[in-house]
């Protein structure tokens, strides 16, 4: 890369794009003008314009669950027409979204009260997956926003433990709960949602306070019914929103809560620009065709199993694990839309978290270990916070990363470096391998100007239309999860286990010890 850079002077602002508030600097990566000529070749063999117009017209693209594939339309600010079966589905959102508006102004003003009459000062959402991990995301992305709204907390995971440490710190008659479960049947939500109710009932004493204090989301009226929360307090969405893609509709509840529902929309502004520049920019200009393209080139021809994400910005801490869920529920997949086996890598791991802790733990192996990571460095230029001096720090180490990997450190150079400060040449030659950094290692900068609720919008939708498009190059439907299912029917299957007294005989040897031990430990 050190060469591409001093042959072409030209390099950075080459390969570099920018649309909807993000800046994307791809010049840090082992491609040239061939190679991605190559590439874009590959993305018009996989006839991506084609398939981008099949999600956009409401086709069932979702084909092994028959399903259209419309979250472009919760966030569809602008004039766009979006039908599934031949039905505008905007009204019905925008009524939603009229919904989501009147509730959320009347928490966050007062006017929305507890069973005692008090203001909610807390709101905890109980969801998992898709139905928590956006609106955690995004809640702590826009902490700089939070101006007079109530707290927000998430609690996801069946293990007790978390509901506890949250509940622990708050008053029932202060709190509201909001139930978000697409299905309403999703075994952890409903026990947490269960554990919760009891505990708002010990305190508040009459089965009438449930109403003033959960609401739930879901597509599931009559599930939702059946907990006891009355249909009025539900806000619905559609089957055509996949979970991890639900972060724009009535899911979003606990941002708008959070920051108020003008910056949610705005989250849905910004979502809907990358929108656009994604259905019109050409593919070589087009911000999500050239990441998956350059995710492509390392993953199918570079060896590359992973892909970090490192966010210089705090708040946005909870964007690898929801990139995670995106991008591995959505292209981990081993057979193609046909039911074709493939022989070919489709999604690799995604992982990462803010820089600059990341420097200080897991940076050694992508400097100088024996893989191959490509690496997205996202940083804001611009902070919310006054404190001098911490972001010049925090830009310049961003910088220096992506540079290090770029340039790495020779040979000759490590020798001199170290004959600088003085080491005798026996120490030198002891060192210098360790001290040679090998470079060539790709990295892409997304710059933005400072991290806004419409930034953040763009900023989701692009790695959002980036899975699409490796999904559509490797052929494979990236919204079902069939891989989370048997799990889940093993789980019901041992739960039922627990209260045979002498187990299962329908288990492998190993489960049925398992199984035993937990008995004879918690009859103990
Ligand atoms: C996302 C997945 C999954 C889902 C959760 C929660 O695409 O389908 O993460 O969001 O399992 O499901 P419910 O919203 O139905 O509770």
């Amino acid at each position: 890369m050190r060469d591409l850079f001093d042959d072409d002077p030209d390099r950075s602002r080459r390969f570099s794009l920018e649309a909807c508030g993000i800046f994307l600097d791809y010049s840090k990566n082992l491609v040239t003008d061939e190679t991605l000529g190559h590439l874009l070749a590959l993305a018009g063999a996989a006839d991506l314009t084609t398939r981008r117009d099949s999600l956009l017209r409401g086709d069932k693209v979702n084909n092994t669950e028959d399903r259209a594939v419309l979250h472009m339309a919760l966030r569809n600010v602008g004039s766009r027409s979006y039908r599934v079966d031949g039905d505008d589905v905007m009204p019905g959102i925008r009524a939603v979204l009229d919904r989501m508006r009147a509730f959320s102004d009347e928490v966050r003003s007062g006017r929305w009260l507890g069973y005692t009459g008090q203001r909610i000062t807390d709101v905890v959402s109980i969801g998992i997956g898709g139905s928590s991990l956006g609106p955690k995301m995004a809640c702590e992305a826009l902490h700089p926003y939070r101006q007079g709204g109530p707290r927000v907390h998430f609690v996801s995971n069946v293990d007790g433990a978390q509901l506890v440490q949250v509940l622990a710190e708050l008053d029932a008659a202060t709190t509201l709960f909001v139930v978000a479960s697409k299905t309403f049947t999703t075994q952890e939500t409903i026990a947490n949602a269960e554990s919760a109710r009891a505990w708002c009932l010990a305190s508040l004493h009459r089965d009438e306070a449930v109403a003033h204090h959960f609401v739930a989301v879901s597509t599931n009226a009559e599930a939702v019914a059946a907990f006891g929360i009355d249909t009025r307090n539900m806000f619905e969405f559609w089957d055509w929103v996949g979970g991890r893609y639900s972060l724009w509709s009535a899911i979003g509840l606990p941002i708008a809560l959070a920051v108020g529902m003008e910056q949610f929309e705005e989250v849905l502004a910004g979502a809907c620009d990358m929108d656009e520049h994604f259905i019109t920019a050409p593919s070589e200009r087009n911000i999500p065709v050239v990441l998956a393209l350059l995710g492509i080139w390392y993953n199918n021809f570079g060896g590359a199993d992973t892909q970090a994400i490192i966010p210089y910005d705090q708040n946005l801490q909870f964007l690898p694990t929801y990139l995670q869920q995106l991008d591995m529920e959505s292209n981990g997949k081993r057979v193609t839309r046909d039911g074709e086996m493939v022989d070919y890598q489709t999604g690799p791991v995604i992982w990462g978290q803010p820089g600059t802790d990341a420097q200080h733990s897991f940076f050694q192996l992508i400097h100088q270990g024996t893989r191959l990571i490509p690496t997205d460095f996202i940083l804001p230029m611009r902070s919310h916070h006054p404190l001098e001096g911490h972001h010049d720090k925090l830009v310049a180490n961003c910088f220096a990363q992506a540079q290090a990997l770029m340039r790495g450190r020779t040979e000759e150079e490590a020798r001199a470096e170290l004959a600088a400060g003085g080491m005798p040449s026996e120490g030198i030659e002891r060192l210098v391998r360790h001290r040679v950094f090998p470079g060539n290692r790709p990295s892409n900068m997304i710059v933005v100007d400072q991290l806004t609720p419409r930034v953040l919008g763009a900023l989701v939708a692009m790695y959002e239309h980036k899975v699409f498009v490796q999904g559509v190059v490797w052929g494979i439907d990236s919204f079902d999860q069939w891989g989370v299912e048997l799990g889940k029917q093993l789980a019901a299957s041992i739960l039922s286990d627990f209260r045979q007294a002498k187990g299962s005989p329908r288990v492998d040897s190993s489960t049925a010890g398992l199984i035993r031990r937990y008995q004879t430990t918690t009859t103990d």
